[in-house]
């Protein structure tokens, strides 16, 4: 009988979690996954929740379980995957039927669907939700991006089940097709940005510092009462403490020093790279990931090379200490000023018209980037919705005044000692080429004109000019 108001596919860590996200909020879920025996192990955990779940065996079955017009909820791996799902669930639905991709999509694959999809009676909406296992299950951020009118059909049951910041709703609407998956990649390739920072800070605190994890553990705690609050930083500081009960050792001391990653980090860095729009942080974050993961040449290149050679720096620890906290923070602005203006950009290409105090709203609780810091961007776009950079509203400049000096000293101690700090690195090199009026790309342009006669222009003239290169 059909009495399940929505209905989830996809029953791995975030589609079961989802599901019983949405069954406690009230919501009767049918459910299915392309394995039942997986069904069968999410019902027997799903304890008091069991009443409200309608397993299905079939994808017949779970339509029939739900009440028209069936919100459905596709929770599975991201990519072909989702086009399987798609076409197994399109000759089963009926009109006004909606269907929402709620994984991590790459956008374009949703623009793409939603195109098909609108040769169709039924209504797509890509979905990003983040929070991983306990936002999924306690509360996610969730952006959505679909047609306007789609959203007041799903909107009560999508802001039930999300995080709340004092009350509000970690979710909305943010734009047409596409625009939902966009600011999920983008908030993954800060996440990315962030995570790296922090990581940098901590090799340094390892290995410059030498202090052991426990004792770097109480600086991210204590960091953690200041302007870094956020929900990275407390993980990390509980992450350094953990001990490994196999061997009475820091946790940390057995993991392998290698990332993975699953895409969304290159896929910003990407999207940002085709629209011209500098995200270094971003970038750095991938690109150290990926060095990291070439673990066994990294090994075999010490062997060659030797570690990197002290030659000064620093030689007071509290210093260095307090000196990190605020490189930290001028990083995070580096990284969501270059984020907000990839989905400013972005928003202009694709005539999202994103809304960025939204954006930094719903970011505010349940997602992984999740921050005090946050509530202070969603203040500076509140006041001022089409900055060109969060770097220059007042809020964020008068931060960034006050961090700079540190974040120049551990960047500068860093090379100095050989302690890698790409991001933190590229975080001081794009402030200081972004607020010099005079730059040196005259000379790019010279160069350009002499190879290749692209032309420039002169300071003192109007018009395209060549130089007279010919008789140099
Ligand atoms: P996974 O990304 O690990 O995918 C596993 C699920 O996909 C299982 O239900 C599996 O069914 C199903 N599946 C696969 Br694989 N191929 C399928 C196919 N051809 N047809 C139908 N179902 C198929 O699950 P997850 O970690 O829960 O993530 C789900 C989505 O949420 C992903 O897009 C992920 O990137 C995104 N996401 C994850 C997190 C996180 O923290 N994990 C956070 C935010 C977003 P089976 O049981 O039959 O194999």
């Amino acid at each position: 009988m059909a009495n399940a108001e929505i209905g989830v596919i996809g029953l791995a860590v975030m589609g079961a979690n989802l599901a019983l996200n949405i069954a406690d909020n009230g919501y009767k879920v049918a459910v299915f996954n392309r394995t039942y025996a997986r069904t069968e192990e999410f019902m027997k955990s799903a304890g008091e929740l069991v009443g409200q779940l309608i397993p299905c065996k079939t994808l017949e079955e779970f339509i029939a379980a739900i009440r028209p017009p069936r919100p459905v909820i596709i929770m599975v791996k991201a990519g072909e995957p989702v086009d399987m799902q798609i076409q197994a669930l399109k000759p089963l639905m009926t009109d006004d039927d909606i269907i929402i991709d709620a994984g991590n999509a790459n956008f374009r694959d949703t623009l793409r669907r939603g195109e098909e999809m609108s040769q169709t009676a039924l209504t797509f909406i890509g979905m990003g939700v983040s929070g991983g296992e306990e936002g999924a299950r306690r509360g996610p951020s969730i952006m959505v991006g679909g047609k306007q009118a789609s959203y007041p059909r799903v909107q009560k049951v999508l802001e039930a089940i999300s995080a709340k910041y004092n009350g509000e709703p970690c979710a909305a609407w943010l734009g047409e097709n596409g625009a939902g998956h966009f600011v999920k990649t983008i908030h993954n390739g800060i996440e990315y940005a962030d995570m790296q920072m922090i990581a940098e800070v901590y090799g340094i605190m390892r290995d410059r510092l030498a202090m052991p994890a426990a004792e770097i553990s109480d600086v991210f705690a204590k960091w953690n009462e200041g302007p870094l609050e956020s929900y990275l930083i407390e993980i990390t500081a509980k992450v350094l403490k953990a001990i490994d009960p196999k061997t009475d050792r820091p946790m940390i001391e057995l993991i392998l020093d290698a990332a993975g990653q699953k895409g969304t980090g290159r896929w910003s860095a990407i999207e940002a790279l085709q629209m011209g729009v500098p995200a270094t942080g971003i970038e750095a974050a991938v690109a150290a990931r990926s060095l990291s993961a070439a673990k066994d040449e990294r090994l075999h290149a010490e062997k060659v090379l030797g570690l990197p050679q002290s030659i000064g720096g620093a030689d007071d620890k509290d210093a260095v200490i307090a000196d990190l906290e605020m490189a930290l923070l001028a990083g995070k602005i580096a990284a969501y000023a270059q984020g907000f203006a990839v989905m400013s950009a972005a928003s202009k290409e694709f005539s999202w018209g994103l809304p960025m105090p939204t954006i930094a709203k719903i970011w505010r609780a349940g997602c992984i980037i999740q921050s005090r810091f946050l509530d202070e961007i969603s203040t500076a776009f509140s006041k001022e919705p089409d900055v060109a950079n969060l770097a220059v509203t007042p809020s964020f400049s008068k931060m960034l005044q006050d961090c700079d000096a540190p974040l120049r000293r551990v960047v500068s101690d860093a090379v100095l000692n050989g302690s890698p700090a790409v991001a933190l690195a590229s975080a001081i090199s794009y402030f200081d080429t972004y607020r010099r009026g005079q730059g040196t790309a005259n000379l790019i342009q010279a160069q350009r004109d002499f190879f290749g006669a692209h032309g420039f222009k002169r300071v003192d003239e109007e018009g395209d000019h060549h130089g007279p290169w010919g008789s140099s």
